[in-house]
């Protein structure tokens, strides 16, 4: 009886945990759902910190393209002390960068964890001297602040013993099942830990080295989706991520994909790298901010904190640079949606939610009056964002017998300029309404 029972048990057990599975997935929250304040956001900091910051070298790649030796990379980890690491202040001045999200390195390829996993011992509190969880503090700050918090985690792990690759030129196997199985554990084992800070937005990296089967990205989303439901997760997870993420290169025409982000180093290297003067200035920045809006995107923008948890000042300076537009321009930055095309205004652009405010950015000094073509709309008022300020607008050349709208010029006095890019609400009448058809010689006559 007994040796009836409990198999009986065990598989009705099994059963009812693979329906809740399958229930699990098919309840997915949906993106669009999930993905409203990612839409919204404009702005994260991402955060690349690690015991690269030691030598100020590249993160990971500088062992994995042979620039250093292995032992020699891993020597870093005697330096990384995080003494001066205050969370508190890091959040502060996200949150004063404008930024509504950030995104931290939890583990990069070199696969040093920050946080204290009890999987694996190569972690910030066994093998630093920081002796530390860094990523706890870290996000209690985060959340303290009302910023909502993305975990960077590379799926490949160059320092696991059971993992393939090790080096371009040395692999540590070809197939070995048990091992990949081995690995392919630690990975569920950390990932399940990190599900732990309730993060809104979990940041893959690593995915090319192996397939969405070998990784078993399926179950990774399902877990993850399962477990913090209201979660969001970028594009690296081999096709079962929830949005686009073009990396340094600025996206020339507007990405396909509805949910992108364009994650981006302040000077060229996503690690603190002392001898990398070679920063983008504020303003460059802020127009490359305008150009993620114009196209409906994000800005992931990043910064490097040093090995003692300090940042540097260049960064401290552009995220404060930042702030100060940013917080002027509130109402043209958050929430907005892609703006028209540039055949109509010749400048970036975006619209209000609702689509009744026109945001146009002026990023350089007119020589005359702005100018809008083929606007269908009457327009109600024009002001100065951040100041105010009414503008005067005038249209002309509209002829009564043709449905083409007049062209649309708008003063913008010198007085009123930003020093980096000056934005003009055009309150329209109704949803923006445009004209694109082709322009016939003769109308109507
Ligand atoms: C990846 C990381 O490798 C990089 O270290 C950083 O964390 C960035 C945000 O994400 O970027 C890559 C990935 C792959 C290549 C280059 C950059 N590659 O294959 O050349």
């Amino acid at each position: 009886m007994k040796n009836i029972k409990i198999p009986f048990i065990l598989a009705t057990t099994f059963l009812f945990l693979n329906v809740f599975n399958v229930n699990a997935q098919q309840t997915e929250i949906p993106k669009e759902k999930r993905l409203a304040w990612f839409k919204d956001a404009k702005l994260g900091i991402f955060i690349h910190w690690g015991i690269y910051a030691v030598n100020g070298i590249d993160e990971s790649w500088s062992f994995y393209n042979n620039y250093i030796s292995y032992n020699d990379y891993m020597k870093q980890l005697n330096g990384f002390t995080a003494k001066k690491y205050n969370p508190t202040s890091w959040a502060k001045l996200i949150k004063e960068s404008g930024a509504k999200y950030t995104v931290i390195t939890t583990k990069h390829h070199d696969g040093v964890a920050l946080w204290n996993s009890k999987f694996g011992t190569l972690n910030t509190v066994k093998k630093t001297p920081a002796k530390k969880d860094l990523i706890s503090p870290f996000v209690k700050a985060v959340k303290k602040e009302g910023l909502k918090l993305g975990l960077y985690y590379s799926l490949l792990d160059w320092s696991h013993p059971d993992y393939p690759f090790f080096t371009r030129k040395e692999k540590r196997y070809k197939e070995d099942t048990k091992r990949w199985k081995k690995f392919t554990k630690y990975n569920f084992g950390q990932l399940k830990e990190l599900t732990k800070y309730n993060p809104d937005l979990y940041w893959f990296d690593g995915d090319w080295e192996q397939s969405a089967e070998k990784w078993k990205a399926k179950e990774i989303r399902a877990l993850l989706l399962d477990k913090t439901p209201n979660t969001i997760i970028n594009s690296r997870l081999q096709g079962y991520g929830d949005y686009a993420t073009p990396e340094q290169g600025l996206p020339i025409r507007k990405p396909s994909s509805k949910f992108w982000e364009l994650c981006m180093t302040m000077n060229n290297s996503w690690g603190y790298q002392p001898t990398d003067k070679n920063y983008k200035t504020v303003n460059q920045i802020i127009r490359i901010l305008v150009d993620c809006i114009s196209m409906g995107g994000d800005l992931l923008l990043d910064i490097a904190p040093k090995a003692d948890g300090t940042i540097p000042k260049e960064q401290v300076a552009i995220l404060k640079g930042l702030g100060r537009w940013t917080n002027k321009h509130k109402e043209a930055i958050y929430g907005t949606r892609a703006g028209i095309p540039k055949q109509h205004f010749n400048g970036y652009t975006s619209l209000s939610k609702d689509k009744t405010i026109l945001y146009l950015y002026v990023d350089n000094k007119p020589n005359g009056p702005l100018l809008i073509k083929g606007l269908k709309n009457k327009v109600n008022r024009i002001w100065v964002v951040g100041n105010g300020t009414k503008l005067s607008h005038k249209v002309v050349g509209k002829q009564y017998w043709s449905h083409v709208p007049g062209m649309l010029y708008i003063d913008l006095p010198e007085k009123v300029q930003d020093k980096d890019v000056t934005v003009i609400a055009v309150l329209l009448q109704g949803k923006v309404d445009l004209y694109q058809e082709e322009i016939k010689a003769i109308e109507s006559n």
